[in-house]
């Protein structure tokens, strides 16, 4: 899977990208991560990427024009499945999306910054507009590179243990259960016996449970549905 990101502060996404989970999907060729600078596509001699509203009021606006020419310069290189505005008023983003995204082969993210971008670019280009929940940041970045951790992990062959992506939270509607290594006795802090038992049976049950319970304590909303 590719993933461009078009960004006005491309530093910001230099570090998320290349450690540990994220930058084995990279060495095994799973996720490539391209970073655009959108300052790149800015007007004139001072490469103009952001302007004053039109009607008034505080704050920059993203203009149409280096957007427009950045984004067509990619769409002449490569097909997109998505072209994914990141913003607070989007869809909320949550497991069931990382899933359905992380099939996709490229996918174009653009990050906003100010009060926003021109709505014309979101009318003409953006296939897919998503948030990551309720408050608000100073750009898209951070945002942008939760969406693409969630994804990129989901990707066949980018976790060591397969298995292991399906047992975390979320991922069938349920909270992880709780997790322990050694040693056993920590201080008279106890290990939970049965997971010293060695029966998978009964070990599995117990996850189970302790899965369900935290599910129905912490997050009630989530067996609602
Ligand atoms: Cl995607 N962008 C910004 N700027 N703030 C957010 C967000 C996105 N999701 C939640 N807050």
């Amino acid at each position: 899977m590719v993933v461009d990101i078009i960004s006005a502060v491309p530093d910001l996404l230099n570090s998320p990208f290349s450690h540990s989970i994220m930058a084995r999907a990279g060495d095994r060729n799973l996720l490539k991560v391209n970073v655009i600078n959108l300052r790149t596509y800015g007007l004139g001699k001072h490469r103009q990427i952001d302007d004053y509203q039109y009607g008034g009021g505080a704050g920059m606006v993203m203009m149409a024009e280096p957007l427009d020419n950045c984004i067509n310069d990619l769409k002449s290189q490569h097909d997109y499945d998505e072209v994914i505005f990141m913003t607070p008023d989007g869809e909320l983003h949550n497991q069931k999306l990382a899933n359905k995204l992380s099939l996709k082969d490229r996918i174009m993210v653009i990050c906003g910054h100010y009060k926003g971008i021109d709505e014309r670019i979101r009318e003409h280009h953006v296939t897919m507009e998503i948030s990551i929940g309720d408050y608000v940041l100073s750009g898209g970045e951070l945002a942008a590179a939760v969406l693409v951790d969630s994804i990129g992990r989901l990707i066949p062959g980018v976790l060591n243990d397969e298995s292991s992506a399906l047992s975390d939270s979320f991922q069938d509607d349920l909270l992880a259960p709780p997790v322990y290594t050694r040693p056993a006795d920590y201080k008279g802090w106890k290990v939970p016996e049965i997971l010293l038992s060695g029966n998978d049976k009964l070990i599995e049950e117990w996850r189970m449970n302790e899965s369900v319970k935290r599910t129905k304590e912490r997050r009630p909303d989530l067996s609602e549905e």
